[in-house]
């Protein structure tokens, strides 16, 4: 497929003008197609209603052409080639080059046509979660509509009747097609100003997705229900996912749609947001209340809002430890404590580089340089500023500066803190360790009376 630049606003013109002649009116779209990872610049609207374009974290927008004031999208579904991070790269199914595929932007009333043509081995259907629309249109394989067959082209046209944070995913071999990575964001923005819907400064989305893929391959296990080993903003895992760069000040939302298996509490370090709003539309002022963590369940979107008032950089991950570490952190023995030392020399002997892990913990495992299979991640990985994040998985960085220009959300780098700001080591006398001299819980409390069942012919 052919590689065009459409972050410029350029190719979208291009899109535009091409549309013009009655021939390309008559035709499908283009389906124009992404071969990176990288996070595009806001896809500013030239045609249609205005409105406020959202950033997708790692993703972009898809651009569309107007056909007699309709919004004309293309999207591809294929097999497609995804970088979770340098060093790795999966064989997923996507839209348009990339999994998840393109976000679409819509607005509130907008009249929409999407094109989907399947380019994978089996059929297909999409299923665009959360709208409003004629039951026809719902892309349930098999009960709303015939499977899309490979080679062939469905067109899908309903009237985005809600404002919201919506997402697009396939019902046909579901459990295979959401596996291999087929999901992406859909975004309809409010008309005119709305009671319940802030203008922002910066409005980031991003998918959670997990993903089983054993150390040394690229392809997904498709039939894990459970035992996922990579889970992923958008699919990136840290440290490749882009940190969410805003202005001190700026009003910021973050929406994000859950297509794993499990749970994901998303946590944001240093502010409180608000949930504004979910997969069902705006939540009512009256109903709102301040949160530093927000559960999104399996199938669930959520609005978090925040004014980002506090300088520096903010972890912003899901708090489920085990979801932040890439593969091979599953399965192995803990060791603590467990002394090594005369097993290494032995072992070392048919095994010169074997090294001792976990003796101390698992924290050695983000300095180490092991050799890892081909396609590989290490579990803990990252460097900060101070040293390793020992870090994988669902984490990024919420980069709040003071200088950062309206408009700008390129990477600030790291954060200077003002002296005397960051915890240091205590370098003067330490007390002697006070040890409580109260007695022990057991000498306080009479014997326990201990009565066993009588009557059942147990030994007493
Ligand atoms: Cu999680």
């Amino acid at each position: 497929m052919k590689r065009r630049d459409f972050f410029g606003g350029a190719a979208l013109t291009a899109v535009a003008a091409a549309s013009v002649s009655k021939v390309a009116l008559a035709a499908v779209p283009e389906a124009p197609s992404a071969d990176t990872a990288a996070t595009a610049a806001p896809l500013v609207p030239t045609s249609g209603r205005p409105y406020d374009p959202v950033v997708t974290l790692n993703g972009w927008t898809l651009p569309w052409r107007m056909n007699s004031g309709v919004k004309e999208f293309h999207l591809v579904a294929e097999p497609v080639e995804r970088e979770f991070a340098p060093g790795m790269t999966a064989r997923l199914w996507g839209y348009n080059g990339q999994s998840p595929g393109p976000t679409i932007e819509v607005v509130e009333g907008d009249r929409v046509r999407i094109f989907v043509t399947n380019r994978l081995p089996e059929h297909t259907a999409v299923h665009w979660h959360g709208q409003r629309l004629p039951n026809g249109m719902d892309g349930v394989g098999g009960i709303t509509q015939p499977q899309i067959p490979p080679g062939k082209t469905f067109v899908y046209e309903f009237e985005a009747r809600r404002p919201g944070t919506f997402m697009y995913h396939p019902h046909a071999d579901e459990m295979v097609q959401m596996a291999m990575g087929m999901m992406g964001m859909w975004i309809t923005h409010p008309k005119a100003r709305h009671p319940l819907i802030d203008r922002v400064d910066r409005d980031f989305c991003f998918l959670l997705a997990g993903y089983d893929i054993d150390p040394g391959s690229a392809v997904p296990r498709v039939n894990t229900m459970l035992d996922f080993n990579l889970w992923t903003f958008n699919s990136r895992v840290f440290p490749a996912i882009d940190s969410l760069n805003v202005r001190k000040g700026d009003k910021v939302r973050i929406r994000v749609g859950n297509l794993t298996m499990t749970n994901h509490p998303i946590h944001v370090h240093g502010h409180e947001f608000t949930v504004t709003g979910t997969d069902g539309g705006p939540v009512p002022k009256g109903a709102r209340w301040p949160e530093v963590t927000v559960d999104v369940a399996v199938g669930q979107m959520r609005q978090m809002e925040f004014v980002a008032d506090e300088e520096g950089d903010w972890a912003l991950h899901c708090h489920k430890s085990h979801h932040t570490m890439n593969a091979m952190g599953h399965g192995v023995p803990t060791m603590i404590g467990v002394d090594h030392r005369g097993l290494v020399k032995k072992l070392q002997k048919i095994v010169p580089e074997y090294m001792v892990m976990g003796e101390r913990g698992m924290a050695d495992m983000g300095e180490m340089e092991m050799a890892l299979p081909d396609n590989t991640l290490p579990m803990m990985t990252g460097r900060g500023p101070f040293g390793a994040a020992e870090m994988g998985g669902m984490f990024t960085l919420l980069k709040v500066r003071r200088d950062q220009k309206p408009g700008d959300y390129r990477d600030p780098g790291w954060y200077r803190h003002p002296q005397g700001t960051v915890a240091r080591e205590w370098t003067g006398a330490l007390p002697a360790p006070a040890r409580s001299t109260a007695p022990a819980a057991k000498e306080q409390s009479a014997p326990l009376d201990v009565r066993k069942p009588s009557g059942h012919g147990g030994h007493h």
